[in-house]
């Protein structure tokens, strides 16, 4: 055992055994760990100075009981978290979850690829992501509000325009954004930038909704480029139905990829002919106004079903834009043995460790998500301010700044991760995400 992997064990045992039953948690961080413990040792200063430890710990979790009462008056009560990981670069920013999964392990991964992710975005945000394990499937709107007000009452407490910026992620989305900025007004009394993903008419920007999915596929758009090659022509499959996974679709489809999948929890639809943007406008409306299920979209356009995740089906390019752990080795020998030559990451760590390996020793192009996702928060971020300077930018501006920061970071990957002919993403964008936090940490002293 070299002297980094042993490193490697003694920093995972530790971290294992102060957050016992965090698997998500560790997941996270072995995945930083790998890159970061080999660079920390050629930087003693980060080392003596114990920065990934700090990192690892967050600066605070909020844990507190959202008690509302359903359309039939039973009483209900939820757990609701904000985990404020990481504030050294700008205040803690990251979205909200509503999912019956969410837990702190969980929660916790997320606030510390947040931190990755926003110090790779260029902007002044730190990590946080926060939830709870309500289920919105199959609830009145009625019931979601009366569950985001409860939410925010406590919430509210806790975040600020100069302290806590949450946003959406799985099961929130504009509609529960509306209701959460519509309390946290009330309560607090100022009408602020509290929230980003508002709608446009109190303070939201232009491209907030696109932007997760655009970024994912501009980030492919410049790894192909760099290695010669281009969307155009190519056989793409993606996974999830939501906000990342449609606008992902609808730029691949405007830059001349051929998307064949689409799924949901209970499965995913194979559309042999490729999904046209007919048929995705349908897949929004079904999703966001009908909340129905992506088998539908089987019935209405007569194409196969099957349950299961897409990557079985043979494909150029991959996108995985559901949930973490969506993709593991089987899945990853698949897309191997199927000539799958790029993977950009839309989800949140989708891919578990054993998938990553088999990609990394295959040579295949992969967009981590940390970097890959990165243009929702970077749009988050000029949400924030536009809403400092009370000025609306345009579409086209607003694209322009997220296409040019979604290329500093394959710049930025490119220069730390390369590895001969082949760029390692993951390690890039670890490394150059970590270096930013861990500098302004530096310069804070042992706080
Ligand atoms: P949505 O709630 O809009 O959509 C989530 C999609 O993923 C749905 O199709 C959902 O299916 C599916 N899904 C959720 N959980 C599971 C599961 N356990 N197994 C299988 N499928 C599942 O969420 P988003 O599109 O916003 O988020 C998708 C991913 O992108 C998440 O990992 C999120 O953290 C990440 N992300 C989101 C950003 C954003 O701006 N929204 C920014 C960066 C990352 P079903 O309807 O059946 O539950
Ligand atoms: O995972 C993510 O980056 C998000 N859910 C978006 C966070 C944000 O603050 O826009």
């Amino acid at each position: 055992m070299s002297t980094d992997e042993k490193e490697i064990e003694q920093f995972m045992h530790g971290l294992m055994r102060r957050n016992p039953g965090q698997p998500e948690f560790h997941q996270a961080v072995e995945e930083v760990a790998v890159n970061i413990i080999p660079f920390v040792e050629q930087n003693p200063e980060f080392k003596k100075a114990r920065i990934l430890e700090r990192m690892t710990e967050p600066d605070r979790i909020v844990i507190f009981r959202v008690c509302w009462e359903d359309d039939e008056g039973n009483i209900r009560v939820n757990r609701g978290y904000r985990i404020q990981n990481n504030n050294a670069i700008g205040p803690y920013k990251g979205g909200i979850r509503f999912h019956p999964s969410v837990n702190e392990s969980i929660l916790k991964f997320l606030a510390f690829e947040q931190t990755f992710k926003n110090s790779l975005t260029g902007l002044p945000m730190g990590g946080g992501k926060g939830g709870a394990d309500f289920n919105p499937k199959g609830r009145s709107e009625a019931e979601v509000m009366r569950f985001c007000q409860s939410f925010m009452t406590e919430l509210c407490r806790h975040i600020g325009p100069d302290t806590d910026i949450p946003a959406g992620d799985i099961g929130v989305g504009a509609r529960e954004v509306g209701f959460m900025f519509g309390q946290y007004k009330r309560l607090i009394n100022r009408f602020e930038g509290v929230l980003t993903g508002k709608a446009l008419e109190f303070g939201g920007s232009h491209i907030r909704n696109e932007a997760t999915g655009y970024g994912v596929v501009y980030l492919m758009e410049d790894m192909l480029t760099h290695a010669g090659n281009a969307i155009d022509g190519k056989v793409c499959t993606v996974s999830g139905s939501g906000n990342v996974a449609t606008f992902c679709a609808q730029k691949l489809i405007e830059l001349g990829g051929q998307v064949v999948t689409l799924s949901d929890s209970s499965g995913y639809i194979h559309d042999k002919e490729g999904i046209t943007q007919e048929k995705l406008d349908w897949v929004k409306d079904l999703k966001n106004i009908r909340r129905g299920r992506i088998s539908e979209y089987a019935d209405e356009f007569g194409c196969e079903f099957y349950e299961g995740r897409p990557w079985d089906i043979p494909c150029d390019l991959a996108f995985p834009c559901a949930t973490q752990n969506e993709l593991e080795e089987a899945d990853a020998q698949k897309l191997i043995d199927n000539g799958c030559m790029a993977i950009s990451e839309g989800a949140n760590m989708p891919s578990n460790a054993g998938a990553i390996k088999l990609l990394a020793d295959a040579k295949i192009l992969h967009a981590p998500s940390k970097a890959a996702n990165a243009g929702g928060v970077a749009v988050s971020g000029l949400e924030m301010s536009q809403n400092s300077i009370r000025i609306s930018w345009t579409p086209e501006e607003v694209d322009t700044h997220l296409r040019r920061i979604m290329a500093s970071i394959h710049d930025q990957c490119a220069e730390y991760g390369e590895d001969g002919d082949y760029i390692d993403y993951m390690k890039g964008a670890n490394i150059a995400g970590f270096r930013k936090v861990a500098r302004a940490m530096m310069a804070y002293g042992v706080i």
